[in-house]
């Protein structure tokens, strides 16, 4: 990556440096969006401007720039770096201000976005990842796209050391979301997914599965399920920007149905790349 933006112009990488008072990096006082990145073009990219307007509304930080403004931003700073398979990642922060837990008067925010190069993980689609369980110990707000993710990471951590990809998470008897991933079961050919309030984030990836199961006939309950629905299911998976629909074939040490991705999940697998394929282009 050859180049970033830095409050809202493209420089190169080496320049795009923030002050060790940034509120960011003091607080993790702001949010942030990351966008998949097809053939050039950012998949979804209305979705992610939506959301990541939503999340910087409800910290109260005031955006500088529209959502086309952003759009055009992150266009340019694809093109510039010749991305063509891969993320951008976009923040936006308080701004940098003497330490006080209170809002600062009148600071500028500071936005900042890069690139990176990212496959897709084909292996991953293929065969499935295992997974943990873990207590859900974040705060009330997962709604927000909060740059505060040491819940998240102390999740995911737990699960690389048990060698999974994803920790699932549970607040006591209910199925929450992964530590970066929406959940989901299939039961007797219904897809459920706890729905969107304020204990999980509304993923984007989440949503286009939905738009493709109400576009298929595939039922779909949106409501929080259990542990113990989670253990009985027929097949488990999970969605996310980047991992896209992965199946889980594992959690915690315990086989989801037969150990190989169900049929159900295949069928979204192949819808999803489908609407990749009508957004961005042929793979
Ligand atoms: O590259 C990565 O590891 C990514 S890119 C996006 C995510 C991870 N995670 C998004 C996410 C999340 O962090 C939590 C807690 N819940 C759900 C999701 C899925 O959201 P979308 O589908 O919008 O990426």
């Amino acid at each position: 990556m050859k180049y970033a933006i830095l409050n809202g112009k493209i420089v190169n990488r080496t320049e795009a440096k923030v002050d060790i008072e940034d509120r960011g990096y003091q607080f993790g006082d702001g949010v942030y969006e990351v966008i998949r990145v097809y053939n050039g073009k950012m998949f979804t990219a209305k979705e992610h401007m939506e959301r990541f307007a939503k999340s910087s509304d409800s910290i109260g930080i005031k955006l500088p720039y529209n959502r086309e403004q952003l759009t055009k931003m992150l266009e340019d700073l694809i093109e510039k770096n010749s991305l063509k398979l891969g993320i951008v990642y976009m923040q936006i922060t308080r701004g940098v201000a003497p330490r006080n837990h209170a809002f600062p008067s009148a600071v500028a925010p500071c936005l900042t976005a890069y690139t990176k190069e990212l496959p897709i993980p084909v292996n991953l689609l293929q065969t499935g990842v295992k997974t943990i369980l873990t207590e859900d110990i974040r705060w009330l707000r997962c709604d927000i796209k909060s740059l505060n993710l040491l819940g998240n990471i102390l999740a995911k951590q737990k699960a690389a050391e048990e060698g999974c990809y994803e920790a699932i998470q549970h607040r006591g008897q209910e199925v929450t979301e992964g530590s970066s991933s929406n959940i989901f079961i299939v039961k007797d050919g219904v897809v459920i997914t706890h729905e969107s309030n304020n204990l999980i984030l509304k993923g984007i990836t989440k949503d286009v599965i939905l738009r493709a199961c109400a576009g298929h006939h595939i039922r779909v309950e949106e409501r929080t399920f259990t542990l113990n629905e989670l253990s009985q299911a027929d097949e488990v998976f999970l969605s996310s920007t980047t991992s896209e629909v992965t199946p889980i074939v594992a959690i915690d040490g315990k086989t989801v149905g037969d150990g190989q991705p169900g049929p159900v999940t295949r069928k979204l697998q192949a819808l999803f790349k489908q609407e990749i394929e009508a957004q961005c282009g042929v793979l």
